[in-house]
């Protein structure tokens, strides 16, 4: 039986792998990386369990690249529990390419770095042009994790659990504030 209710999203620029991500860690699937790239429409809600928390249920966003659909963020945002910020690793990121990204996801009150993950990720059936990243500007504060589900899928859900499980943490301590408001405590 579930107890808990959790929300976390992956954001970030197109054709990132967010996609490929999100269907791994939700249902433990790689299908799909041999499939042509299809750009999400707006955004696809995956139900699933945390893996480490049985007891927690949760959504996982899978949110458009395009920033064109800016217009659907506040509804993203809103309860959101964990952000998980993708980009591709093959791709120099100049300082503001994820800026947008921090700004309207992570730079909200409430919002602790301890609930940040930032995926440098590699999409490509090729090794990673990069083996190391170096990110500056606000992104450089949450924990920067090298990822690739065709190579490594094993520290890709290790980082993804470790994220779960301070996830975990910040819905229960908000439960148990509701419980004791109720009680007048
Ligand atoms: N081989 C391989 N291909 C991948 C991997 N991740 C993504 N791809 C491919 O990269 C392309 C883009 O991946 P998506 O996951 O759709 O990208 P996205 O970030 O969701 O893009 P938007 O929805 O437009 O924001 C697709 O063609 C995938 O098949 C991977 O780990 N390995
Ligand atoms: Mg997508």
């Amino acid at each position: 039986m579930t107890t808990l209710r959790a929300k976390v999203a992956l954001v970030g620029p197109a054709a990132s792998g967010k996609t490929i991500l999100a269907n791994f860690l939700a249902d433990h699937v790689t299908d799909g990386l041999s499939m042509p790239y299809r750009p999400t429409q707006g955004c696809r809600i995956l139900e699933t369990t945390m893996e480490n928390h049985s007891d927690t249920a949760l959504e996982l966003w899978d949110v458009s690249g395009d920033i064109n659909n800016e217009s659907g963020w506040p509804a993203i945002t809103t309860g959101l529990d964990g952000v998980i910020v993708v980009f591709d690793i093959n791709q120099t990121v100049v300082d503001g390419d994820l800026d947008i990204w921090f700004r309207r996801f992570i730079k909200r009150p409430g919002v602790k770095s301890n609930q940040v993950l930032v995926f440098a990720n590699n999409p490509h059936r090729d090794s990673a042009t990069r083996s190391a990243v170096d990110l500056t500007g606000p992104l450089s504060k949450a924990k920067l994790v090298l990822t690739d589900v065709t190579r490594e899928p094993e520290a890709v859900r290790a980082a993804f659990n470790a994220l779960m499980t301070n996830v975990r943490s910040v819905v229960e301590q908000r439960r148990d504030d509701a419980e004791r408001k109720v009680l007048g405590m």
